[in-house]
């Protein structure tokens, strides 16, 4: 599981290479001075005059607070950047495998209490879904029918939640009113046909807020039988934001641990937001436009375009981005205490990359 994480910050060096940006050369690291994207070569304006002066107004002796140490803030939000997408061990929504029994797709789940590493060296406990954080994903197409064995190896009870599913009431996962609760060392199985297309999740209904945040939730993604139904897309990406017990997460790590997101020049990107968590999480993409495509699954009879996007609790919305714009976007919740302090970016940011 390392090793894709390892293969993924190669793959992310070399793509900021490509478009000029890498490692030292990321475009704020010219030594203070931005770029001047307008200056023709007769241009008699020295490019970093406004940026000097600047510098001068900043550094004057009037800040009260002398207690600040700007140049060691500097140097963990640049540590922070250049680190990232750092390497942890663990991964989460990897596929969850089945077997068939005649035309039943068989799947199993295994609630289990153990740990998790959100970002380097941050190692705490998580309850999880086949040991990792998010649970697995289940990857099925319209129509198929589904048998999920839970088998619950904690040591208090729990139910699973088929969150945004339409399907036979007694297989909702509510314990005391569809089902009685899988208690430790129990197993349930539930039965439906995959009905409604979207992207839909699955998670802990049973002392929820703490399982849940914990980490028992994965993503549960119905597929349309004709694909032409759904707008078109070259490449996809699901983000499950969570809160509370393990910090802000996408996809169960923070920064600098996220997963960038990549994209070729005029790519068609579908993004799959799932909000697991007990707060709203606006989600910022910097230069790029956000077609919203679609509402817990159900396309939305008009689209619309926006670059900030709020996710509810328990909001499941799909987006595609047309890569139309060149270099590495900040992608953040924009909720700033869950994205930004003093010592730099964590939680729920990634990046954007768009290469040529
Ligand atoms: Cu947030």
């Amino acid at each position: 599981m390392a090793s894709k994480q390892g293969m993924s910050r190669r793959r992310f060096v070399g793509a900021l290479g490509a478009i000029g940006i890498g490692g030292a050369g990321l475009g704020m690291y010219h030594g203070g001075s931005p770029a001047n994207l307008f200056a023709s070569s007769d241009s008699d304006e020295p490019a970093d005059e406004a940026t000097a002066s600047s510098h001068d107004h900043d550094s004057n002796d009037d800040s009260s607070d002398d207690e600040v140490d700007w140049e060691e803030m500097d140097r963990s939000h640049e540590e922070g950047v250049l680190s990232f997408p750092a390497e942890t061990e663990g991964k989460g929504l990897q596929p969850l495998e089945y077997e068939m029994d005649g035309d039943v797709k068989v799947f199993e789940i295994t609630c289990e209490k153990g740990e998790w590493e959100v970002e380097p060296g941050r190692i705490v406990e998580a309850w999880t879904y086949n040991g990792m954080v998010p649970g697995p994903e289940i990857r099925v197409t319209e129509g198929d029918k589904l048998r999920i064995h839970v088998h619950n190896e904690m040591n208090e009870s729990t139910a699973i939640h088929w969150h945004g599913l339409k399907l036979d009431n007694s297989q909702d996962g509510v314990p005391f009113i569809t089902q009685p609760p899988i208690r430790p060392g129990e197993s349930f199985t539930y039965e439906f046909i995959a009905k409604n297309v979207g992207p839909h999740m699955y998670h802990s209904h049973y002392n929820a807020a703490e399982q849940t945040s914990y980490g028992q939730v994965g993503s549960l993604i119905i597929e349309p039988k004709d694909p032409s139904s759904r707008p078109a897309f070259d490449k996809e990406y699901t983000i499950l934001l969570n809160d509370w017990r393990l910090g802000y997460t996408i996809n169960g790590k923070g920064f600098p641990a996220t997963e960038p997101l990549t994209a070729k020049l005029g790519e068609r990107v579908l993004i799959r937001y799932m909000n697991a968590g007990t707060m709203h999480h606006p989600m910022h993409l910097h230069g790029l436009v956000q077609e919203v495509i679609s509402k817990d699954g159900y396309l939305l009879s008009s689209p619309y375009y926006c670059d900030n996007l709020d996710l509810a609790p328990g909001d499941r919305k799909e987006v595609i981005v047309e890569a139309t714009e060149l270099g590495a976007w900040a992608f953040h919740c924009h909720v700033l205490t869950h994205a930004e302090g003093p010592h730099g970016m964590f939680g729920m940011v990634t990046l954007m990359i768009v290469e040529e």
